[in-house]
């Protein structure tokens, strides 16, 4: 564990009050870097009333630069400031930076956003969700990951997936003449490793995998075609393109899809360029998930407002916290767009937490993307939230329901660990 920890005695009369005269104050903030299965960055923030709150702001392959954003930019700044001012805190962090967005950033500004909210939550005495208006549902519908090298080995994960209680399923599938795909768990990468849980490896250097966007679009629609033909139409079926289409080859994707009637295609083309997103939408009625990259409401202005996608992907984590999220949520229901936030193994106990308060009080809810962490993981993180047939619930602990045990953290020292990239056939880079 490496831990850096910004604390100052109790009392009012510190120099560094940005606030004086304020009723409560934060008094410490200590950024946690753990690696239990895999590195998380946690911020967790204490006051003089007694009241700690927990904020993820984990970013993979890169969660040293958030700890040190944190540590050595922003934890300096909150000893001393109200933890009741949540917006406040939000627009002093964005703006005062002068730098703006990016992934860094915005998932520090989320780990302090997040930890204030349940701060805030439990000295009301009340789950999260209570202060974002209450439960507009009973539960939250979650997706989880089914993936194989070969139709028997997909069919044997989407069984296993059901028996664990989900009701909607990702399909990822290896493909003929590539080497290593993106999202299948069974398949050694080209580090030799399985997946597992999640893509990045531990290891000093990323792995590298290869990809041939021909024979991917040859080869989907028949795994979905088969799957379809196994376990019939109802079950809500997801795909992930993880960023590798052109415009047009997603347009095509999206099309030759449809008979299949997936839930949603995610990340069909890379998004920077959000305009590409309307030569798409025109040919096909597959819905479209985007965001899962993006850090701010302004990544999506023309997807939204041209209601170009279906469902917003972004991580609490990576978007600047509840704060941020509940803006960019509340737009995009202006548009009909609903969630799907982003929920891999690389978001935190914490941020999971955080994104089911969201999904539980929203009105636009969509789905939650949720990949069960490792026993290491849930032994550091103590969570209250639960997953029955299908639906997750945050739980009525006061606050997000998850606390740290530091001792068990400390078990965990942080180590290098890196996303793979692609390379085409002959040796260009390709999006991973
Ligand atoms: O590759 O979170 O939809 N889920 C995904 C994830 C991402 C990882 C990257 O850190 O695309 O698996
Ligand atoms: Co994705």
């Amino acid at each position: 564990m490496l831990r850096y920890r910004l604390s100052r005695p109790r009392g009012r009369d510190r120099t560094r009050s940005y606030q004086k005269g304020t009723p409560v104050q934060i008094i410490a903030a200590d950024v946690i870097v753990t690696s239990p299965d895999r590195n998380f960055v946690t911020l967790k923030i204490t006051t003089d009333d007694g009241f700690t709150g927990l904020g993820d702001g984990t970013l993979n392959g890169r969660e040293l630069s958030v700890a040190s954003y944190l540590a050595d930019h922003v934890v300096p700044l909150l000893i001393g400031r109200d933890p009741q001012r949540i917006e406040d805190t939000w627009q002093f962090l964005y703006r005062s930076a002068y730098w703006r967005r990016g992934p860094v950033t915005m998932a520090a500004i989320a780990a302090v956003d997040v930890a204030l909210w349940d701060i805030k939550a439990k000295a009301a005495g009340m789950p999260l969700y209570q202060l974002l208006g209450g439960a507009s549902r009973n539960g939250v519908m979650a997706y989880g990951h089914a993936s194989g090298r070969d139709l028997p080995e997909l069919f044997d994960s989407i069984r296993r997936h059901l028996e664990l209680g989900y009701r909607s399923i990702r399909v990822q599938t290896s493909v003929p003449g590539i080497n290593a795909v993106y999202g299948v768990a069974a398949q050694p990468s080209a580090g030799g490793r399985r997946y597992d849980y999640e893509p990045a490896q531990r290891a000093a250097l990323p792995a590298e995998e290869d990809w041939d966007t021909r024979a991917y679009l040859r080869h989907l629609p028949g795994v979905f075609e088969a799957v379809r033909n196994e376990f019939g139409p109802e079950l809500p079926l997801l795909h992930d393109g993880h960023h590798r289409m052109t415009p047009i080859q997603a347009a095509r994707l999206g099309k030759d899809l449809e008979p299949y009637d997936l839930f949603w295609l995610e990340d069909c083309t890379p998004a920077e360029n959000q305009e590409a997103l309307r030569l798409v939408r025109r040919h096909t009625t597959t819905p479209l998930a985007i965001g899962e990259v993006f850090n701010t409401v302004w990544d999506y202005q023309t997807l939204i407002s041209e209601q170009l996608i279906d469902y917003v992907r972004s991580a609490v984590t990576h978007t600047g916290g509840i704060t941020a999220m509940r803006k960019l949520l509340d737009y995009a229901a202006q548009y009909q767009i609903k969630s799907g936030i982003h929920g891999p193994t690389d978001i935190s106990p914490v941020g999971m937490a955080a994104a089911l308060h969201l999904d539980l009080a929203i009105h636009n809810f969509g789905i939650q993307e949720y990949m069960r962490h490792g026993p290491a993981t849930d032994e550091v993180f103590l969570q209250s939230f639960s997953f029955t047939d299908g639906y997750l619930h945050p739980g009525e602990q006061p606050g997000l329901g998850v606390e740290l045990d530091e001792q068990a953290a400390a078990r965990f020292p942080y180590q290098p660990a890196y996303l793979p990239f692609n390379r085409l056939k002959d040796g260009t880079i390709h999006d991973w």
